[in-house]
C-alpha cells in the first residue's frame, strides 16, 4: 500500500522544500518543524507507506536511506560528535505521514530514553 502524500509533492518540485541531498533513489530535505538545529527527512523517491511495508524487494531503498545519512553527516561535519536517525511507524509511533522517512537530528546531544514515562511495564 502506498498512496501519494506531501512528500511526493516535494519529490515532483510541486511543492517546495529546502533539499540537503538527492541522489537517484533518495532525497533530503529539512523538517518544516526542526526538533534540533539540524533536522533533515531522508526518504526514498520510491513512495513506501510505513516500516510495515518494508519487504526484501525494496529493502535496498531502505539501506540507501542510510548510506545518504552517512554522507549528510560527513558533508555537514557532525559525523565524529554523532546525531540520532529514527523513523517512526503509524500511530504509536507518532507517524504522521506515511511515506517512510528517517529523521536526522544533530547539532546537540540527544536524550535517552526519547520519551518520558512512569510505567516499566514490558510487553
Ligand atoms: P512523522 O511524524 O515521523 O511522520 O514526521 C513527519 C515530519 O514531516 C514532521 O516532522 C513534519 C514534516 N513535514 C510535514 N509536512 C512537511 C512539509 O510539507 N515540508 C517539510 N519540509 N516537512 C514536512
Amino acid at each position: 500500500m502506498s498512496q501519494e502524500t506531501i512528500f511526493t509533492k516535494i519529490i515532483n518540485r510541486e511543492i517546495p522544500a529546502s533539499i540537503v541531498y538527492e541522489d537517484d533513489d533518495t532525497l533530503a530535505f529539512r523538517d518544516i518543524n526542526p526538533q534540533a538545529p539540524f533536522h533533515v527527512l531522508i526518504i526514498p523517491k520510491k513512495a513506501i507507506a510505513t516500516i510495515n511495508d518494508i519487504n526484501e524487494d525494496n529493502a535496498h531503498l531502505v539501506g540507501n536511506l542510510y548510506v545518504a545519512a552517512a554522507k549528510i553527516a560527513k558533508q555537514n561535519n557532525f559525523a565524529d560528535d554523532g546525531y540520532r536517525v529514527v523513523m517512526n511507524c503509524n500511530e504509536h509511533g507518532g507517524q504522521t505521514v506515511y511515506h517512510i522517512h528517517l529523521h536526522m537530528l544533530a547539532g546537540k546531544e540527544m536524550g535517552w530514553p526519547p520519551y518520558q514515562d512512569t510505567k516499566k511495564e514490558t510487553i
